[in-house]
Order: C-alpha cells, then structure tokens, then sequence
C-alpha cells in the first residue's frame, strides 16, 4: 500500500541500517581459515637434493665446493650425489630426491637428452628442479629455471681470439667436451658461427676428450701423429683438456703456446699457471661458483615467488699479460 507523503522515515532507517550492515559484511577479512597463506620457508627449512655430473675436471670440483659451502653457510640440507659423469646415474639419484620427498632438486645434465621421463616424475611429485650449469633438451615446463653460461658465447669468444692469434690463417685442431652435453655442442656452434668469417682458418679436426686432462692428452697425442706441424692451433673446450694437451705437444717435441697457439674455456687455476708458462694464450672465462645463486633461486621457487627461465652467468676472457697478478684471487 503506497501512502501519501512518501516513504515513511522508519524504512529509511532501516534501509540505511541494511546498507551499513553489508559495508562491514565485505570489509571484514576472509575467514581466518583462508587468512592464513602458507608461512614461508626460509634456508634452514630447505632440504635440496643435487645430482652432480661428476668430478672430471677442477672446473666441475671448484663448481662443487661452491654449492657444497653455500649450503653450509645457509643452513641448507644438502644431499648431494655424484654422478660420476653417468647420466644413468643421475636419473637415480634424482629418483631417490623423489622418495625423500625434498623440497627442490637441482641438477647439472651430463647429456642434453633423456631427461624427459624422469622431470616428469618430479613434477607429478610436486617437486620444482633446477637446472645448474648445463641445459636439458625438456619442454621449459618441466623445470622452474636455468642458472647457467651461455656456451655459445663462450665458443664465439674463443673464436674471436684465436682468429686474432692466427692473423686469420691456419689449421686449427680442436678438442670438444663430452658429447652430446650442452657446453660440446654450444662451444662447437659458438666458434664455427665466428669462423665462418675467416676462410683461411680452417678446423682439420675434431675430437672427443671427454673434457678430462687424461683424455685431452692421448687425443692430441693422436692429432699429433696424423697431422704433425700442420697442426697451427688447438681449440679445447675446456682447460683441463688444454692442459693434458699441451704435456702431449711437449713430449711430441712441439712448444705450447708458441709452435701450437691454444685457447681454451674455463679460466681454472692451472690454466692461469700454463699462460704464466707461456703454454696457454688464452682462457675463456665459465663460472662454476654458482651455490649461492643456486639455494636463493631454490628457496625463492619453494617460496612461490617468481624466477626467470634461464640466469645467464657473466663471464670475460683472461691473457698472459696478466694471468700472474690475478691468479692469486682465482677462486677455482
Ligand atoms: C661448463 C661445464 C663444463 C666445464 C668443464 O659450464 O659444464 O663441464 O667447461 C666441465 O670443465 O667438465
Ligand atoms: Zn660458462
């Protein structure tokens, strides 16, 4: 029934009561079942499993100690497993992280491929990995993130300065890493990639050495013997196979550095000695400390928060002139 003068004051009132009421409802925080978000973890919280290459090179053991101290100092639960350069190995050992239910698995592939299974199998268990140095050929969903070198920029480098060394000319030998893992096959793409603007360089060989002084040594040895004195340059993917080279071009009867120019990748201790030497002319810089960034990625995924796909490291490259006054402050 509608009356004449309008709404009476008392629905007013009521109305106004109604709105206020509702106000306060929507203003009054979620219930406390829903307040309360996870608390996050922080470094003592964290257990993290980790699944090594191996310990074939002083770059691998300087990479190790960087992410076994990081641990130590951050109060990180640490289960590390050497995989002795064995990618069967490692599959297991990231399948044993699984049971034990940690928290993040961080592992360095000794091969791009065969990974997929196994990552999925983290997944499944809800479990983030993170890939340390080297890369695995995965779907990007399959891991949180990559904090690693970028090796073709590495191989491009080692280019640049020997194409300089070489005065653009000459036969070049080369020793690559393990075959089939993410440094062998970025360095190679890198070097070529600069090399193809100089056609009186030319690489005459290519070979395995496994990225170990043992293997880089009976290598050249090999090289040596097919390909003597024509031999200008040696191009090795890491330091560790530069340095078993240069043994095998002394015992050929050849001087390292002066008859045979080398560049190599890593910038370890003994590649530092070997320029002071006048064996070596240049090393490439790759950095292996990579424990502190590794456990601050790794709390930050367990934590939720947001992370880039790859963290490339930065890296320079390293000469004779002044390898004697900076090898002291080399950390590896
Ligand atoms: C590169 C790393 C390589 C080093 C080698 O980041 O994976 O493996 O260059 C090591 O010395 O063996
Ligand atoms: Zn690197």
């Amino acid at each position: 029934m509608r009356t004449q003068q309008g709404t009476p004051k008392i629905w007013k009132m009521l109305l106004l009561l109604l709105l206020i009421f509702l106000v306060a409802c929507s203003q009054q925080s979620t219930p406390p079942s829903m307040a309360t978000t996870r608390p996050k973890k922080t470094y003592r919280d964290l257990v993290v499993g980790f699944a090594q290459v191996g310990a074939e090179s002083e770059w691998r053991t300087g990479n190790t100690a960087s992410i076994k101290e990081a641990a130590e100092e951050l109060g990180v639960e640490l289960i590390f497993a050497d995989g002795q350069q064995s990618q069967e190995n490692q599959i297991k050992a990231i399948r044993t992280f699984i049971a034990q239910q940690v928290d993040v698995i961080g592992v360095s592939p000794v091969v791009e491929n065969g990974w997929d299974s196994v990552f999925q199998e983290a997944r499944d268990a809800g479990i983030p990995i993170i890939l340390v140095d080297r890369r695995a050929n995965v779907d990007e969903s399959l891991y949180a993130t990559h904090l690693g070198s970028d090796f073709v920029e590495e191989g491009r480098n080692a280019a640049r300065v020997m194409a300089k060394l070489l005065n653009g000319k000459g036969n070049i030998v080369e020793l690559t890493g393990t075959t089939g893992s993410a440094p062998a096959i970025d360095r190679y793409k890198g070097f070529r990639e600069i090399m193809q603007e100089y056609p009186e360089i030319h690489i005459i060989a290519s070979v395995d050495g496994d990225f170990t002084r043992a293997r880089g040594k009976e290598a050249m040895a090999d090289l040596l013997k097919q390909y003597g004195s024509q031999i200008n340059a040696l191009y090795a993917h890491n330091d560790d196979m530069a340095i078993g080279a240069i043994k095998a071009i002394e015992e050929y009867g050849l001087q390292p550095g002066v008859d045979i120019k080398i560049v190599s990748i890593d910038a370890i201790r003994d590649a530092f000695q070997a320029m002071i030497d006048g064996k070596l002319n240049a090393t490439v810089e790759c950095n292996p400390l990579l424990g502190p960034k590794f456990f601050e990625l790794a709390l930050k995924v367990v934590n939720g928060e947001a992370v880039p796909k790859w963290i490339p490291s930065s890296e320079s490259i390293f000469y004779p002139e002044n390898a004697r006054e900076i090898l002291p402050s080399r950390k590896y």
